[in-house]
């Protein structure tokens, strides 16, 4: 539309401008032409006028003054006569014009003396009227009187009126003709080839290529058309090379790995990519308060941290939150982007949100809802009816994002997390051949505990829509299990662990989640300037250090874990000055209430504690309150003798495999909370109750004294519980169980 208009509104102008140049010099002249017919007319008229006047003024005949007036009583145009004598007296008057202004004597009077007719323009009320003055001459030449005719000459400026009128509606006709003509144009031969092709490569991205015939047209068009065929083509035939090489190389591979995935995906997928929702976006774009540029963040995430890997090592589209303040710089017309950026190993689709629906869904449902509710930490939910009402907007919305980009055949949805519990049966309606799997990466609570949710209904039936929900721990499963048994009309097969409603069955199955760990030769080498400059500026030489690193969050137990260390000093002073504690601590929900105070908890007790221990050389506890890159924190690891790991309640927690990937089997130790999903396969750990503040400072140390070789062997244990249960394992698990389901409808099968 703009692009015709630019093309056409130039033309108009010349058209406009030059028609109506035409029409003022075509009025002119015939205003022109028209005066000077009435001009011509008025003077005819006067003489033959003062031809009978003359023997009227001669005799003084007043009653044949009166006829010669009155005649032009009846005359159409002329408004009307005057006969004036040599005085300049008006002996008569046609009555139509008898209440006109008074003579202008000096006028007729110049008139008289000059021997000379004239003619003028003059108004006559309302009128635009003519007025011819001629002298009459009687003998010898002597002037007897006047005679002036009057003419009415609005007829002439309703005449150019209707010229006018006539020009304009032809001018309109002309330029509605040209916009239609240049609409129509533009049509047949750029709008419509153009939304063909748009159409054509639309379905070929949705992979309806094999179906559609080819694409043909003409000129420079036809020249694109034919590049993007090639390129459409060339795609085509790389997917399928890259599907058979990975069906070969999987049967080779037993250990998981990021080429493995990617062999399984491309070997099980085809071209049907994986399409990841969640809230937290893996990138976010912000301005850095310091330096005023933007920075790209990786976000302090469990999610993120497990899905990331497996979107680079299988691509295809992640759609999530766009949160950072500048994020919708870096994306495109359709909202997406690659990411890492300057990898692009693959897209993520920024879904925007206003403040008051990121409050209500994400702030206020999500987090003061059902965060609390699944985690038993004695925070009390809270329902607002407000909340739920933006929670179903933002699933709606987010429905909506992920519709427009699913393929025609086989889509595989992967939604995470309680954000999105309305999501999969959002999709399911509109496409009930996809297949939508749910992870929930936070406990399930008991059937008692989830019942006091007022939308516990809509909430299961929304996420029973799904085809699989995955949770970290058979547990959990359970709890789920029981929950749907108690609350809902539908059979639980405890069997196959899958829920049957109507015709639809849901698998209920534990994959407890993992991190990438690049572990053998992948593994990074630990910055060793970094890890230096942590240990110069913290005074670290020498000391036993212990970290944690956590999203300050009152699930965490960072109270607890502050407690006992304060308790372990207190208890084994010898410790004291030897033992240094860094809690990284990334700032979370810090709109949310709880978190604020939480947070404002967590500060004030380490400063209290720090004052109770440190002197000029020495303090227990460094608090690193910031969002760190994910290298720095690896560099925190690689410093750590111990790692603290004191969750209330965690889904898995991923710090705990983080910090064993990192130390491959060196002389270190965890403490590790019991109440995480990490403990049940984690067993070489020194397990804990954070809740027994005296059991936990004994943990303390129990993990410090423990000989060396013990701590080796159980970090080994641990490193190759991590190192085969990777994420890469979890996600191939995952999908294989998901187009296990659907065996028939996907492709390779
Ligand atoms: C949920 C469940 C489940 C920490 N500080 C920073 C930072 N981190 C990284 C850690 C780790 C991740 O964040 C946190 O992982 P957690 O597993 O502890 O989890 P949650 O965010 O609570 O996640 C949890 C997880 O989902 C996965 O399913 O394990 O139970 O609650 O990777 O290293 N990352 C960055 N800066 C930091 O300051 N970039």
């Amino acid at each position: 539309m703009k692009r015709v208009l630019l093309f056409v509104l130039p033309i108009l102008a010349i058209i406009v401008a030059g028609l109506t140049i035409l029409g003022i010099v075509q009025v002119r002249s015939v205003r022109e032409r028209l005066m000077d017919d009435l001009m011509r007319k008025a003077r005819t008229v006067a003489e033959s006028t003062a031809f009978s006047a003359r023997d009227i003024l001669e005799s003084n005949n007043l009653p044949e003054a009166s006829r010669l007036v009155d005649s032009f009583q009846r005359r159409e145009r002329t408004q009307g006569c005057i006969l004036y004598d040599r005085e300049i007296n008006v002996i008569a008057v046609t009555e139509r014009i008898a209440g006109w202004k008074e003579p202008n004597r000096s006028y007729l009077k110049l008139v008289l003396e000059t021997k000379t007719a004239r003619g003028d323009l003059e108004q006559f009320g309302e009128y635009p009227v003519y007025r011819y003055i001629q002298p009459v001459f009687g003998e010898n030449d002597n002037p007897l009187g006047l005679v002036e005719i009057v003419y009415d000459t609005s007829y002439l400026y309703s005449t150019l009126a209707e010229l006018w009128r006539r020009i304009s509606y032809t001018l309109i006709g002309l330029v509605c003709l040209i916009v239609l003509v240049s609409f129509v144009i533009e049509r047949q031969t750029y709008i419509l080839p153009l939304r063909h092709l748009t159409s054509w490569f639309g379905r070929f991205q949705k992979g309806e290529a094999d179906k559609l015939t080819p694409f043909s047209a003409k000129g420079e068009f036809g020249k694109l058309v034919s590049e993007v065929e090639q390129v459409a083509l060339s795609l085509r035939v790389a997917r399928r090379a890259v599907s058979d090489e990975a069906h070969a190389r999987l049967q080779m591979e037993d250990i998981w790995t990021e080429t493995k995935l990617r062999d399984l995906v491309n070997a099980r997928l085809r071209e049907n990519s994986l399409f990841v929702v969640s809230n937290r976006e893996p990138y976010i774009h912000t301005i850095d308060e310091g330096s005023g540029g933007v920075k790209c963040v990786r976000p302090a995430s469990g999610v993120v941290t497990a899905i990331d890997p497996i979107m680079r090592a299988c691509g295809g589209t992640w759609i999530a939150h766009g949160s950072g303040n500048v994020d919708r710089r870096f994306v495109n017309s359709k909202r997406k982007l690659g990411v890492p950026p300057g990898d692009d190993r693959y897209i993520l689709k920024r879904v925007w949100l206003t403040k008051e629906e990121e409050d209500g869904y994400y702030y206020g449902f999500s987090n003061e809802g059902l965060w609390p509710l699944c985690h038993i930490t004695h925070t009390r939910p809270i329902f607002r009816e407000n909340d739920w009402r933006m929670y179903e907007k933002v699933n709606r919305i987010f429905a909506e994002s992920v519709l427009e980009e699913l393929p025609v055949r086989n889509p595989f949805v992967f939604i995470q997390d309680y954000h999105f519990t309305l999501l999969p049966r959002m999709i399911k309606e509109r496409r009930p051949d996809a297949t939508v799997a749910l992870f929930w990466h936070i406990p399930w609570p008991n059937p008692e505990v989830f019942a006091i949710c007022p939308y516990r209904h809509e909430i299961l039936d929304g996420m029973l829509a799904c085809d699989l929900i995955g949770f970290h721990v058979q547990f959990h499963c359970n709890n789920f299990l029981d929950t749907v048994n108690r609350l809902l009309e539908a059979r639980v097969d405890m069997e196959r662990f899958s829920i049957v409603r109507g015709e639809k069955e849901t698998f209920i199955h534990a994959f407890p989640i993992s991190i990438d760990g690049h572990f053998g030769e992948n593994a990074p080498a630990p910055d060793i300037r970094q890890v230096e400059r942590i240990r110069t500026e913290h005074h670290l030489e020498g000391k036993i250090v212990a970290v944690g690193v956590d999203r300050v969050d009152y699930t965490k137990g960072i109270i607890e874990r502050i407690l006992a260390i304060d308790r372990f000093l207190e208890k084994y002073p010898d410790y004291r000055k030897r033992f240094v504690f860094i809690q990284i601590g990334a700032p979370s929900r810090t709109h949310i209430k709880r978190y604020h105070d939480f947070a404002a908890e967590v500060d004030e007790l380490i400063q209290r504690k720090n004052w109770k221990y440190s002197d000029e050389t020495w303090q227990p506890i460094i608090y690193l309150n910031r969002n760190l890159p994910p290298e720095e924190i690896r560099s925190y690891y690689e410093v750590g003798d111990l790692c603290i790991v004191s969750s209330l309640h965690d889904g898995m927690n991923l710090v705990a495999k983080e910090y064993v990937a990192s130390k491959r089997g060196a002389d270190a130790m965890l403490i590790l909370s019991q109440f995480t999903g990490a403990s049940r396969e984690l067993t070489d750990a020194v397990l804990i109750n954070p809740y027994s503040i005296e059991e936990f400072a004994d943990a303390i140390k129990y993990a410090i004294e423990m000989p060396t070789a013990e701590k080796r062997r159980r970090m080994k244990n641990m490193h190759t519980i991590v190192e085969e249960n990777n994420v890469y394992r979890w996600a191939a698990n995952t999908i294989t169980e998901l187009t296990a389901m659907k065996k028939g409808a996907i492709s390779s099968e």
